[in-house]
């Protein structure tokens, strides 16, 4: 016998015991509860963005731009990410991180609006932006069924420059997981 086909026969030998073990777990805590229902639910993103991108010659560019998005949520945060962009100048980005609580509402924190301007919508020169989400400000948490909208403004504050600016608005709208668990019998 080789020393990998030995190898392979220990790691055969191991599996069952672990079978065992888990087969033992799962009888010990479904014996006498139903199924329990995967604490998750569905966050949509509905997002909306108004962008100027002011121009010293010639007429400003309006770029009226959406963004949407349906995912899962559960009790580990999940990060969200979306950019959209105008005029060959600007890119506006909106993130944040969604996370599941207890009693279903989603909660939603650490969240960034970022406005950046320059020579290339690729541009990393970022010239305004706010925080929203975090410590010592208001909450976002949305109840399971319904929808919450929040409206954010961002403007061109580093080159004096409000208007070149973006007003961002969310929608998040909460809906109920109807997934059971599943669990593995021997
Ligand atoms: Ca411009
Ligand atoms: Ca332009
Ligand atoms: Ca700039």
């Amino acid at each position: 016998m080789s020393r990998s086909s030995h190898r392979r026969g220990r790691a055969r030998a191991v599996i069952p015991a672990v079978l065992a073990m888990a087969a033992t777990t799962v009888l010990g805590t479904t014996a006498h509860s139903a199924p329990q229902k995967a604490p998750s639910a569905t966050l949509v993103s509905d997002i909306t963005y108004q962008i100027l991108d002011h121009e010293d010659f010639g007429p400003n560019e309006s770029c009226p731009r959406t963004d949407y998005s349906r995912e899962t949520v559960r009790s580990l945060p999940r990060d969200f990410f979306f950019s959209r962009t105008c005029g060959g100048e600007i890119r506006v980005e909106i993130d944040y991180r969604a996370s599941l609580n207890s009693d279903r509402s989603i909660t939603i924190i650490g969240g960034h609006v970022k406005f950046f301007e320059g020579s290339s919508v690729f541009t990393n020169d970022q010239d305004g932006g706010l925080d929203f989400g975090f410590t010592g400000e208001p909450q976002t948490i949305i109840p399971m069924g319904q929808a919450q909208t929040r409206s954010f403004y961002v403007e061109n504050d580093a080159e004096g420059e409000p208007d070149d600016h973006a007003t961002v608005t969310v929608t998040w709208t909460n809906i109920r997981n109807y997934q059971l668990s599943r669990v593995r019998l021997p």
